[in-house]
């Protein structure tokens, strides 16, 4: 499949062995992809060099290969896709993700996580906080919080506070190449904010590997943050295949919406955030997406497939739908589109949303308790739940799905 055409010379279009499970390669740590083209290298399609110049305004197809169009049939197929998909997000729009730095160790104590890392005769040392819950049973689920959680905490689960600004930091656009991840890569490593947080936390869970005296279980972790960190959530989760569960809060355009919706919308003369608008405000995107932000079509994928990159693991969205600049529509749209990654994986009840609105922004509301009790109950506590929820409280804001989405789910065997 890797003929001519394909950019071998471009270390980030080529797919080796551990780029279907970024993040984990260095712990040998199960991931869910568990096929044959995650473990063996070639055996998956480079991404060819012309990824990007076919124009498609819906929402491309999750199921069909970037190149020759061919179809994802089977779920070895998918891996293949899902480590395809990994890589355009990385060439396009997020940055390159690096792996497991040289040099890796860490410390705990007091609540207090201490990580070091190492590359390339540079290093640097970040911390977590771990508040352990004062119910419950050791060893005990976890909920990672990208700058802080600002969703209720359950019962019995321990929050590992993730100062994502120290590793990247995101005030405005001259942010850009600094942070600690940037002192050890360099400032001018093309990993967005949300790519270099991505990475801190694959790190914070590599240490806590090699510290089986914190009482945190890592096979039941959740990762979760709000607006600009609930965008940074969502990545971490589709890129970190040790995350049980991923809950992006109210992320809206550049999380938990569609480029393409989102312009639509602002096309129809609704204030929402755009690509755009994005590159301009902050430095959450690589600088490589500022050429794509004006012609946003020529993407060979939209968040939807972001949310793909999650599934099978659990994935629950949760939405304000109150702020029009979050993109209500794009949200309902982007999201309730990614759920047919889960179906065809036969994990339909694994994603769920919930847009309620009648909230200020990042107050998590009661009426929304029970549809996270639902996913926390079931990925966190392994408790048997109904996870089929797909919520809103405006009958989808005006998406019609069949303005959007031309293809069918297959059923992936
Ligand atoms: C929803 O996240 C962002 C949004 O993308 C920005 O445009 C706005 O300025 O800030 C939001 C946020 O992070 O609020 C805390």
């Amino acid at each position: 499949l890797a003929t001519e055409g394909h950019a071998h010379d471009e270390p980030q279009f080529v797919l080796r062995s551990t780029d279907a499970i970024a993040g984990e390669k260095s712990t040998g740590s199960k991931g869910q992809s568990g096929s044959r083209c995650s473990k063996h290298a070639l055996a998956c399609p480079s991404i060819p060099s012309n990824a990007t110049t076919k124009t498609n305004a819906k929402l491309p197809n999750p199921f069909s290969f970037v190149g020759d169009g061919s179809p994802v049939r089977t779920k070895e197929d998918w891996a293949c896709r899902r480590a395809e998909i990994s890589q355009l997000f990385q060439t396009y729009e997020l940055g390159t993700l690096p792996g497991r730095p040289q040099s890796l160790n860490g410390t705990y104590s007091g609540g207090r996580l201490t990580v070091n890392a190492g590359e390339n005769g540079k290093s640097i040392s970040f911390q977590a906080t771990i508040t352990l819950p004062s119910s419950g049973s050791a060893p005990y689920p976890a909920i990672i919080g990208v700058g802080g959680s600002s969703i209720p905490t359950p019962s019995g689960v321990a929050v590992i506070t993730f100062n994502n600004n120290d590793m990247a930091l995101q005030n405005n656009a001259d942010s850009r190449g600094q942070g600690k991840f940037y002192q050890l890569y360099g400032a001018n490593h093309s990993a967005s904010s949300m790519m270099a947080w991505a990475w801190g936390i694959s790190r914070i869970i590599d240490v806590l590997e090699t510290l089986p005296q914190v009482p945190i279980d890592l096979s039941r972790l959740a990762v979760t943050g709000c607006s600009r960190n609930g965008k940074g959530a969502l990545v971490a989760g589709a890129f970190e295949e040790r995350i049980a569960l991923t809950i992006p809060q109210e992320s809206g355009s550049g999380g938990s919406g569609c480029w393409r919706i989102s312009d639509a919308m602002f096309a129809d003369g609704i204030v929402t955030q755009t690509a755009s608008e994005i590159v301009q405000e902050n430095v959450w995107f690589s600088t490589a997406f500022a050429n794509y932000v004006d012609k946003v079509p020529v993407l060979p994928f939209d968040h939807h497939m972001l949310a793909g990159l999650v599934a099978p693991r659990g994935l629950f969205v949760i939405d304000n739908p109150d702020y029009v600049w979050l993109g209500p529509e794009s949200v309902w749209g982007c999201m309730s589109t990614g759920t047919k990654v889960f179906q065809a994986l036969d994990v339909a009840d694994h994603m769920g949303i919930s847009q309620v609105g009648g909230h200020a922004h990042c107050n998590f509301p009661s009426n929304q308790q029970a549809d996270l009790d639902a996913f926390i109950n079931k990925f966190l506590k392994g408790q048997q739940t109904n996870t089929n929820i797909l919520r809103n409280d405006g009958n989808g804001y005006g998406f019609v799905e069949s303005d959007w989405v031309d293809w069918s789910v297959p059923k992936l065997e």
